[in-house]
């Protein structure tokens, strides 16, 4: 065990400051002074929950029941058809237009783009290499992420992110989509939320493989570290076309998962856990970068520190998802040590999460001075009747936009989702889209809620331009 680690993690916890649970008052700023010349305005999806017609791991999962009986998508749908976006660009791309964005964030789908082990679908990558152009022709910059959660079935047949040959296969393809899309993207991203995947899949059994074990858990993360390295590396590598000429051909983050772990009480030891749960969730995934090493505690339980090559400044940029708080109380009966929780008088998001704004705020102030740009690479609510989405964006926008103002290097904004879709085992259920999808009608019909005219305001702030429909 490294008691050293262990202390400094405890210490750290018991010191530091509560959360505030408002912004302090003043002006709102004015956008287009606080924000940087060319700060990206957008959306973001992933393919699995929008395209439709997937064929990878969570295909079967999506049929498939837990062993108490319950089924593993808790609104019994199929990712199916999704919002149909694999043959609906154009649509998509109208959205964008009357958002006024000028950036998008999407995944490939490696299922689709490697359907069995050395297959390449040469059709699916022409198809994404249009879409990137035809962004790029639109004055929308594509942000392109190589892995969102799915694996090809043959992938995770082989042990997925169990398997230590999985960091191999994703750096390959990561280079092949590089230098297929190249020409068209020059900004990457490698993994979505390693630590969300981790949790998911492997400590709480709720997404696939279903594990429930902290050690394979661990093990996975510290997999997935390796695997960001070296496609950050393959993408450098394989990407030299600078696609919109200004000096860089690649720049290559991961998005980041990124909560705030409030100690339910001020009792020592719910401190102690939460700053455990900080530094596993949180933290592990910046050091990586500084320090160039997996380093992972949990007391008793786990303890990785590993060196791992090209880890160490493997961020061109740190993109953040930020989407709440935890509020966390020590459990010494749970796996994790603790119990998370939103106590009863908090705001919440169709799914019960915690509405904090000034958590973006605190998120950006703590992660700004690393010396790295940042993304927000998503934030969003789930919000079936569509009133909350406006106050939601508008509260994050300007927390993101106080942060910048105190110096804090963030250079984009990508609100999720651009329309609703498959939320993995929620189902449909929760609508996180700007724009609604009418699965009723034969075209898939997008929808505005009323979000859309809050981000239009914040596009024109910015200097965008929305068109109308
Ligand atoms: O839908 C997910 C997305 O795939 C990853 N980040 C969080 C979103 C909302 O839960």
């Amino acid at each position: 065990m490294n008691l050293r680690r262990i202390a400094k993690i405890a210490f750290s916890s018991l010191t530091s400051r509560p959360y505030p649970e408002s912004p302090a008052q003043g002006s709102a700023p004015a956008l287009a002074d606080a924000l940087p010349q060319g700060f990206l305005l957008g959306t973001a999806t992933a393919s699995h929950q929008v395209e439709g017609g997937n064929d990878n791991d969570w295909t079967d999962w999506e049929r498939g029941a837990h062993p108490d009986g319950t089924p593993h998508i808790k609104d019994r749908t199929l990712s199916g058809a999704a919002c149909d976006s694999w043959n609906r660009f154009d649509d998509d791309l109208a959205c964008m237009k009357m958002l006024g964005a000028n950036a998008y964030r999407m995944s490939v789908e490696w299922s689709r783009l490697e359907p069995s082990e050395g297959a390449w679908n040469e059709a699916a990558a022409d198809r994404y290499l249009a879409w990137a152009t035809r962004l790029r022709e639109a004055g929308i910059t594509p942000m392109v992420t190589l892995h969102h959660f799915t694996l090809p079935r043959w992938v995770a047949t082989q042990g997925g992110w169990m398997s230590d040959r999985t960091i191999d296969l994703a750096a390959a393809f990561a280079g092949r989509v590089a230098r297929r899309l190249g020409g068209a993207v020059d900004l990457w991203c490698t993994i979505n939320e390693p630590n969300v995947l981790m949790t998911m899949g492997y400590l709480k059994g709720i997404w696939p493989p279903g594990m429930r074990d902290q050690r394979i858990a661990a093990g996975v993360l510290a997999r997935l570290m390796k695997a960001h390295a070296r496609m950050a590396g393959a993408v450098h590598e394989n990407d030299k076309k600078d696609a919109d000429g200004d000096g860089h051909a690649t720049r290559i983050g991961i998005a980041h998962h990124v909560r705030i772990f409030q100690p339910a009480s001020r009792s020592p030891v719910d401190k102690v856990v939460s700053g455990f749960m900080d530094a596993l969730f949180n933290q592990a995934l910046v050091d990586a970068h500084l320090h160039g090493r997996v380093q992972l505690t949990v007391p008793g339980a786990v303890d990785i520190d590993e060196a791992v090559p090209g880890l160490a400044g493997s961020y061109d940029y740190l993109g953040i998802n930020y989407y709440g708080r935890d509020h966390v109380a020590a459990d010494l009966g749970d796996p994790s040590l603790s119990r998370q929780f939103v106590p009863e008088d908090r705001p919440v998001s169709d799914l019960g999460w915690d509405i904090y704004p000034e958590g973006l705020y605190l998120v950006l102030k703590r992660y700004g001075s690393l010396g790295l740009p940042i993304y927000v690479t998503e934030n969003g609510i789930a919000d079936r009747s569509g009133m909350s989405r406006p106050a939601f964006l508008r509260a994050h926008f300007d927390a993101l936009v106080r942060a910048a103002r105190e110096g804090v290097p963030v250079r984009g904004y990508f609100h999720w989702s651009l329309l609703d879709n498959f939320e993995w085992a929620e189902g449909f259920e929760p609508r996180f889209g700007l724009f609604r999808v009418d699965d009723d009608s034969p075209d898939k019909k997008r929808i505005a809620t009323p979000a859309v005219e809050t981000f239009q305001e914040i596009a024109r702030q910015l200097g965008l331009k929305p068109e109308a429909p």
